[in-house]
């Protein structure tokens, strides 16, 4: 059955055979499944984001909680469940222990997703978007919990920046106040998701994914504890409209104050708000970047591969 790297993760067999011959992996969150898109969408969506990894070159390896383990390399029949299942929490690192020792299911996000990579040794992570400092967090203190686990996870993290229903002009501050690299591939500004830019510049950009796996080999090989963001923007072609999407959210931020909705569920409580307002435009928006991502992701998973053993840093 499957190989065991940690008593905790319960490898695919895929996976592991990958792992073992020391082939390109990458990792996916499940938050995104269970709580980012509606049925039969998230299914569909799911399936495509791993063949976007496979036609790269890599293996995908999607994340979650279930029967007290990770697991690492969800077959079709997890994604179903995870995709039908009513209620499976958002696993955060908080959340990690009690959802574990629990014994039930549990859709990793980006942070949590991260903690299950670096266990099981995979240091390639894609989603679309990350979390970050929210607006207003000047008062609320609302900071991703993903922000800090970049600080902890060895592990590149491949994303279209994050949703401007954050205040990303604070998220880039916040990242570079916890020392955690941003390389933009083949672009200047730091993406916002549905839309191309975010009017912030991405602190590096560097436009060859052998010249960031060779940084990312550096960053570990100086010893620095955590992982880096590597960012790379929606087609053109499938981006929304900055102006337009920035008066939704304001609509759907106003509309969480005066429900009075905080904590973790403010990040699913706006992206159905502004997919509800955009009349399924951003669920495709959401799809087409979700697949561009993880297309990227997997041809950096095999750079990164092809590099090992030829010197800078630690093969893993
Ligand atoms: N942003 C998205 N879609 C998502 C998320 C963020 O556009 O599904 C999910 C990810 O799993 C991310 C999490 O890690 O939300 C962040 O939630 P919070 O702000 O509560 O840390
Ligand atoms: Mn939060």
């Amino acid at each position: 059955m499957n190989e065991t790297v940690h008593e905790l993760i319960e490898l695919g067999e895929e996976v592991a055979t990958a792992l073992s011959e020391h082939r390109p992996v990458v990792a996916l969150e499940s938050t995104v499944i269970a709580h980012g898109m509606a049925y039969p969408g998230n299914v569909e969506t799911a399936r495509a984001i791993e063949q976007a990894v496979r036609s790269a070159g890599a293996v995908p390896a999607t994340i979650g909680i279930a029967d007290g383990r990770f697991v690492v390399g969800m077959d079709d029949k997890r994604i179903e469940q995870f995709a039908t299942t009513q209620g499976v929490p958002k696993v955060s690192s908080r959340d990690i222990g009690p959802v574990l020792a629990g014994g039930g299911l549990g859709a990793t996000t980006v942070a949590s997703s991260l903690v299950a990579a670096d266990l099981a040794g995979i240091p390639v992570f894609s989603t679309a978007g990350i979390g970050g400092v929210h607006r207003g967090a000047q008062t609320t203190f609302d900071i991703s919990a993903d922000l800090v686990q970049f600080t902890r996870s060895r592990v590149a993290v491949v994303c279209a920046g994050a949703k401007s229903i954050l205040d990303l002009g604070l998220t880039l501050e916040y990242l570079e106040t916890l020392g955690v690299p941003v390389m933009g591939y083949r672009c200047d500004d730091f993406p916002a998701f549905y839309c191309r830019s975010s009017g912030f510049r991405n602190p590096q950009r560097i436009d060859d994914l052998d010249a960031i796996a060779r940084a990312l080999r550096a960053h570990w090989a100086a010893g620095l504890p955590g992982g880096a963001l590597v960012t790379h923007p929606i087609a053109e072609a499938d981006a929304l409209d900055a102006q337009a999407m920035e008066e939704v959210i304001e609509r759907a931020l106003a509309d969480a104050d005066a429900e009075g909705v905080t904590g973790p569920a403010i990040t699913p409580y706006l992206m159905k708000a502004v997919s509800r307002a955009t009349e399924g435009r951003s669920a495709a928006a959401n799809r087409a970047v979700l697949i561009s991502t993880a297309a990227v992701a997997g041809e950096l998973a095999v750079a990164y591969t092809r590099q090992a053993g030829v010197g800078g840093g630690e093969d893993r």
